[in-house]
């Protein structure tokens, strides 16, 4: 049956198979079908340095992707990386018709479309391109901005609250909920954490979810592709990098955040002398706190496309203030407080014109709580 924007929304959830396991490469999902229409192939990438999403579909639909055509959520690459061009594999299947969502913005890359145009095959893009920008926005962020893409996440009661008046906040939210989160840090490259949630909570930072993920392909994806990259990274055992932001070098020396357990950056103040033995990035420091986004093009460096915000208020505050946070997962628990520490500390909002809008994007009940998920724009009933 040919229906085109099923065929690319197929693709769309091939592509979120990967989620969490490709990084630094994109999400890519890609359906191919044969001459007459019918399905003949699927695949999806799975982790970096594997096969590109449009191979795995052409190698399961063998020769019957000759005449046909191959739907696909990212323009073909050109180029040849750790494996060799999808255009090529494409002529070389004999695909008579390409339909991609997304332009590829990653310039070494880009240029399938052409390519495949010139050798005869006929070449659209565009449906299904908000679908396919969404699940690929981590990376999509890192490539068009230079930074990771970053999700800010936090836990509060009804009343927006991540603690009590005396400062204690365990447990706000459910063990589903802190689950939850561990999850998601998983799929994160970094946590970023301020310095006064080192000193407060003292915490770990690194991802424990209690059972691999249930999506077979990530699990099978996950162990292989993680080390390869915590070792680019100097990571150990694949963890995320655990990421403070410290500018006077005040985390203690005996933090469990520099337990070894996995790799930590402290970012610290230039002009900051100290002896704290640790992954020390020295970064400008000005009116507004340390330079967040000299501290984001730092990770990028390293290789993280998306880092998980958490622990702090205040640090959140400047992330948002100066519009670096690019999703918010807020886990609300059924409760109040009254009092007590607002989920978000100064965010340069000082009248209501000021106001950082958002529009969500999600809403789920996680146990008793409730997830919400937001990203940053003007809702339209507004
Ligand atoms: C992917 N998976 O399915 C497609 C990609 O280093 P390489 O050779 O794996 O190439 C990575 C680039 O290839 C990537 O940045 C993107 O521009 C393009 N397309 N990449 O990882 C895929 N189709
Ligand atoms: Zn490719």
């Amino acid at each position: 049956m040919d229906d085109p924007a099923a065929h690319m929304a197929r693709a769309v959830e091939l592509a979120a198979l990967g989620l969490g396991t490709t990084s630094p490469n994109p999400v890519v999902g890609c359906v191919v079908l044969d001459a007459r229409g019918e399905v003949a192939g699927e695949g999806f990438h799975a982790y970096a340095g594997g096969p590109h999403a449009e191979v795995v579909a052409l190698r399961a639909a063998g020769e019957r992707a000759r005449g046909g055509t191959a739907y696909v959520t990212l323009e073909p690459c050109d180029h040849t990386g750790s494996t060799g061009p999808c255009t090529k594999a494409l002529l070389a299947a004999g695909v008579a018709r390409v339909v991609y969502a997304v332009p590829d913005p990653n310039p070494v890359a880009a240029g399938g479309g052409e390519r495949l145009r010139a050798h005869g095959v006929e070449v659209a893009h565009g449906l299904l391109e908000e679908e396919a920008e969404r699940v690929n926005a981590a990376w999509l962020t890192s490539v068009r901005l230079g930074r990771p893409y970053v999700t800010w996440k936090f836990a509060a009661t009804l009343d927006g609250r991540s603690a009590a008046a005396d400062g204690t906040s365990k447990w706000i939210t459910s063990p589903e909920a802190r689950e939850d989160v561990h999850r998601l840090r998983a799929g994160a490259d970094a946590i970023i954490a301020g310095i006064g949630t080192v000193l407060a909570d003292d915490p770990l930072l690194t991802a424990r979810p209690a059972k691999q993920s249930a999506r077979p392909a990530e699990r099978s994806a996950r162990p292989a592709e993680r080390s390869a990259r915590a070792a680019e990274r100097g990571a150990v055992r694949g963890e995320p990098l655990r990421v403070v932001v410290d500018s006077r070098a005040r985390t203690p020396q005996g933090a469990r955040v520099l337990d070894g357990a996995a790799p930590t950056l402290v970012a610290i103040a230039d002009s900051t002398e100290t002896g704290l033995a640790a992954d020390l990035v020295r970064l400008p420091y000005g009116p507004d706190g340390l330079d967040l986004r000299a501290l984001l093009t730092e990770l990028r460096r390293r290789g993280v496309v998306s880092a998980f915000l958490e622990g702090g208020p205040t640090l959140a505050g400047s992330f948002v203030r100066q519009g670096l946070v690019d999703r918010v997962v807020a886990y609300v628990a059924p409760a109040l407080l009254g009092s007590g520490r607002a989920a978000l500390g100064q965010a340069g909002v000082s009248t209501i014109a000021g106001i950082h809008s958002f529009v969500f994007e999600e809403v789920s009940l996680i146990g008793p709580d409730l997830r919400l998920v937001a990203r940053p724009g003007t809702p339209k009933e507004k």
